[in-house]
C-alpha cells in the first residue's frame, strides 16, 4: 500500500491502511493530549490532504484515536491561555478553529473518533465535529466539558454542537456544571454513538461504523423545542435563577455569558457557534478566568510533591471518633484497606455504620459498596499495626496519650511504613521526643468534613527529611486529597489563617452588629460562608480551643464563652450563634448596607494579613503554595487566586 504524501507533524500520526482506512492519532507532547496551537495548525494541513484524498477516492474514512494510554484529548493546551488572551489574538484563533471543525464536518467521507480516558472541553468539541463517536465503556472514561471552573465556556464550536446533539437544556447542564460524565450517561444523552467494554475493541468498532458510513443522529425534537420561541427565554431565566443559587455573576461571569447566548440563539446551532466568539473573547482575559488558571496550575503543582512511585494498601487508623473514623472511611473508599482501632467495639461501631452511608452515598453499585465495607475492619487490639503502610493516629488532642501510643507501635512497625498524627494543635517534636527514630513521624491534617475538603496539610517538623514528606503528600494523592506541605507551627496555614477572620467577626457580633450582615458581607465578598456560619459550623467548642492555643483566649463573660458554657455549640447542638434546623443556620433579615462588599473585604482583611505573616515565617514554602492551600482549606475565593494575588491586585 502506498503511503499518500502527508505533512511532517508532531502531534498527530497518520496511515492509511488497505481497506482505504485513515488511522489518525493524536500524541502530543506532555503526559496528556492537548490541543495547541501547533496542534491545532498542523490539523489544518491534514485535513486539507485529507479534503483532497476523499475527492480523489482515495481515503474511504478516517478514524480519530488517542496515542497516550491516559486518554483522549484533554482540551485547549490551558498553558497557552494567557498569551491566547489578547484580543489581537483570540477572535481569528477562534475563527481559524470554528473554520477547521466545520471542515472536518463536512468532509464526504465518514470520521469516527474512539473514545478511551479523559474527552474534555475543546477534545469533545472536535470528536462532536465527528460523524460519530465510540467511547469505552469502563471507569476511566469521562467525557465533559470542564471549562467554567476556568472562567470560560466552550470556544471550539462546542456550546452549538452539544446542543445539536443532545439538546439545549442538558447541553447547557453539562457546560453550566462543567461536570465529567461517565460513558454510560454520556451515551443516554446521545453524546457518543456506541460503547465498546475494552480499549481494545474501539478500532474494531470505529473501522466498521466508517466502513458502514454511520452518522450520529441529532437530539430528537422534543428536546430541541425547549429552545424553540418564547419557552427559550423562560428556560434561560430558570437556569440563571440555578446558576446564581452556586455563585454571583460579578465573581464568575462566564456561565451566565453562556446563558445570555443561549438565549440569543439556542434554536440555532450554527448562531450559537458564531456567536461564540463575541461572548467568549471578554471572558477569557477576565481577572477571574485569569485567577481560576493560576489556581489550576497550582493544584497541578501539589502533584508533583509526592515521592513518585511509592505503593500504599494498607492503613491502619488509631481512633474511631469523628476525624479518625472518618479518615479511615475515606481510605477505604478510596481502595484501601484499612483496619480501624479503638479500644473496644462499642466505640468503633458509629464509624463503621458512617462509613457504610458515605459508601452507599458514592458508590453506586451495591457490588462497590460491599467491596468497599469489607475493606474496612474493625481493630480493637491492633493487628493492623505490623502491616500497615500508613499508621494515622487521631485520638484526643493529649500529648501523654499520643506519646504513649506512639511509644508502643514504635517497635511493631513495617520498615518504610508512614507513622502519622492528624493532630490540629500538638507540636509534632513534642509527641514525636520520646521516639528512637523521630523522624518517622509527620503530621496528615484532614480537614473536617473529610469526605468533602481537599485538603490535608502534610506537617514536617525539625525532625523530618524530604524523604517522610514526600512519601506524606504521595499518600494524600493515593487517596485523592490535595497535599499542602506546612512547617510545624501552631495552627499549622488553615487554623492559623481563619482564626483571626473569625474571631474579627465574633468581636463585632459582641459589639453588636448582625451576624446575618456579617455573613452575608462575606459571602457578598466570594467566601463560600460567612465567618459566624462557619464558627458554629466548625463547632464553638473546636473554635474556642484553637483560638486559646493561638493565644486568642476567648473572653470570659462574652457571649462566646457563655455559650460554649451553656453547650450551646453550634450546628451540632441544633444552637449557637444561630439556631439550626436539619443542618441549616435560621437566619433573621440582613440589615441593609450600602457596601456589602467593601465590608466584606474589611473581614477577610486579617486572613490575608495572617497568610502573609505565615509565608515570612516559612511556614509554607512560597506565596503560590499559601494561595491554592488556603483556597482548598478555607474556601477563598478562587477567582480571586487566593488571599495574596488578591492583595497583589488591590481587591482586599
Ligand atoms: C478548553 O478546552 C477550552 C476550549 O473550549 C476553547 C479554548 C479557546 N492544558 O492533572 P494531571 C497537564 S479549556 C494544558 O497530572 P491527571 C497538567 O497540567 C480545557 N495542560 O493528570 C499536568 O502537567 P504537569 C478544558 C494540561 O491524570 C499534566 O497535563 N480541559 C491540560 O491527574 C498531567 O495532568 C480541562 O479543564 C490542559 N488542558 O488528570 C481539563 N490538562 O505534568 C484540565 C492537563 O506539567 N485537565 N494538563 O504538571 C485536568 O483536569 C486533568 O489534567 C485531567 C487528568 C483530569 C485531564
Amino acid at each position: 500500500m502506498i503511503q499518500p504524501q502527508m505533512p511532517e507533524t508532531k502531534n498527530w500520526r497518520f496511515h492509511r491502511d488497505v481497506e482505504q482506512l485513515g488511522w489518525l492519532t493524536i500524541d502530543t507532547p506532555g503526559p496528556v493530549n492537548t490541543l495547541s496551537r501547533e496542534a491545532i495548525a498542523e490539523l489544518e494541513l491534514l485535513v486539507e490532504r485529507f479534503e483532497q484524498l476523499a475527492r480523489s477516492n482515495e481515503l474511504a474514512g478516517i478514524i480519530l484515536l488517542s496515542g497516550k494510554d491516559s486518554g483522549f484529548i484533554a482540551g485547549a493546551d490551558i498553558s497557552e491561555f494567557d498569551a491566547m488572551s489578547d484580543f489581537s489574538v483570540l477572535p481569528d484563533a477562534l475563527r481559524r478553529t470554528h473554520a477547521l471543525l466545520a471542515r472536518i464536518e463536512q468532509l464526504t467521507i465518514p470520521v469516527v473518533a474512539g473514545i478511551h480516558g479523559f474527552c474534555l472541553g475543546g477534545g469533545l468539541e472536535l470528536a462532536l465535529a465527528c460523524h460519530y463517536r465510540v467511547a469505552v465503556n469502563d471507569d476511566k472514561t469521562r467525557i465533559g466539558f470542564p471549562e467554567v471552573g476556568l472562567g470560560i465556556f466552550p470556544g471550539f464550536g462546542g456550546t452549538g454542537r452539544s446542543i445539536r446533539q443532545v439538546g439545549p437544556v442538558d447541553a447547557m447542564q453539562i457546560m453550566l456544571t462543567g461536570k465529567m460524565l461517565r460513558a454510560g450517561a454520556a451515551r443516554g444523552l446521545n453524546l457518543v454513538d456506541k460503547l465498546v467494554r475494552h480499549r481494545d475493541m474501539l478500532r474494531w468498532e470505529a473501522r466498521k461504523a466508517v466502513l458502514q458510513k454511520r452518522r450520529s443522529s441529532e437530539a430528537p425534537f422534543h428536546k430541541r423545542a425547549m429552545a424553540m420561541g418564547p419557552l427559550r427565554g423562560y428556560v434561560a431565566n430558570k437556569m440563571r435563577e440555578q446558576a446564581r443559587k452556586k455563585a454571583r455573576q460579578e465573581h464568575y461571569p462566564a456561565p451566565f455569558a453562556l446563558i445570555d447566548l443561549f438565549e440569543r440563539h439556542g434554536d440555532d446551532w450554527q448562531a450559537m457557534i458564531a456567536g461564540e466568539v463575541d461572548a467568549f473573547v471578554p471572558l477569557m482575559g477576565s481577572s477571574a478566568a485569569t485567577n481560576l488558571r493560576r489556581v489550576f496550575f497550582a493544584s497541578e503543582g501539589l502533584k508533583k510533591q509526592g515521592t513518585k512511585g511509592v505503593r500504599f494498601a494498607r492503613v491502619h487508623v488509631i481512633g474511631a471518633g469523628v476525624m479518625g473514623g472518618d479518615i479511615a472511611a475515606w481510605c477505604a473508599l478510596r481502595g484501601m484497606s484499612v483496619t480501624l482501632q479503638d479500644l473496644d467495639m462499642e466505640r468503633i461501631k458509629p464509624a463503621l455504620d458512617r462509613a457504610k452511608k458515605l459508601f452507599r452515598k458514592r458508590l453506586k453499585k451495591k457490588h462497590e459498596v460491599d467491596a468497599a465495607v469489607m475493606r474496612l475492619e474493625a481493630d480493637a487490639t491492633g493487628k493492623g499495626v505490623g502491616r500497615a503502610d500508613v499508621i494515622i493516629e487521631a485520638v484526643v488532642e493529649k500529648l501523654e496519650v499520643k506519646q504513649a501510643i506512639f511509644g508502643g507501635l514504635e517497635d511493631q512497625l513495617k520498615p518504610g511504613a508512614i507513622l502519622a498524627t492528624n493532630t490540629s494543635s500538638i507540636e509534632l517534636e513534642r509527641i514525636a521526643e520520646k521516639l528512637k527514630q523521630p523522624e518517622r513521624l509527620i503530621g496528615l491534617h484532614f480537614f473536617n468534613p473529610v469526605a468533602q475538603l481537599p485538603l490535608v496539610e502534610v506537617i514536617r517538623s525539625s525532625f523530618n527529611t524530604d524523604a517522610e514528606i514526600g512519601k506524606g503528600a504521595a499518600f494524600a494523592l493515593a487517596i485523592g486529597k490535595s497535599p499542602v506541605v506546612v512547617k510545624s507551627a501552631p495552627g499549622f496555614l488553615v487554623n492559623r489563617v481563619l482564626m483571626p477572620y473569625m474571631l474579627g467577626a465574633v468581636e463585632r457580633v459582641e459589639r453588636g452588629e448582625s451576624p446575618e450582615l456579617l455573613d452575608a458581607a462575606a459571602v457578598a465578598f466570594g467566601m463560600p460562608m460567612g465567618p459566624i456560619e462557619l464558627m458554629d459550623t466548625v463547632g464553638l467548642d473546636v473554635g474556642k480551643s484553637v483560638a486559646t492555643e493561638l493565644g486568642h483566649a476567648v473572653p470570659e463573660g462574652s457571649r462566646f464563652d457563655r455559650l460554649v458554657k451553656d453547650g450551646k455549640l453550634g450546628r451540632k447542638t441544633g444552637e449557637g450563634f444561630y439556631k439550626w434546623v436539619d443542618g441549616k443556620a435560621q437566619k433573621g433579615e440582613t440589615p441593609a448596607h450600602a457596601d456589602l462588599a467593601g465590608l466584606g473585604r474589611e473581614l477577610v482583611k486579617p486572613l490575608v494579613d495572617m497568610t502573609e505573616v505565615v509565608v515570612a515565617e516559612g511556614v509554607v514554602a512560597n506565596e503560590q503554595l499559601a494561595d491554592i492551600g488556603v483556597i482548598m482549606g478555607t474556601g477563598f475565593a478562587p477567582f480571586l487566586g487566593g488571599p495574596l494575588k488578591a492583595r497583589q491586585d488591590g481587591r482586599v
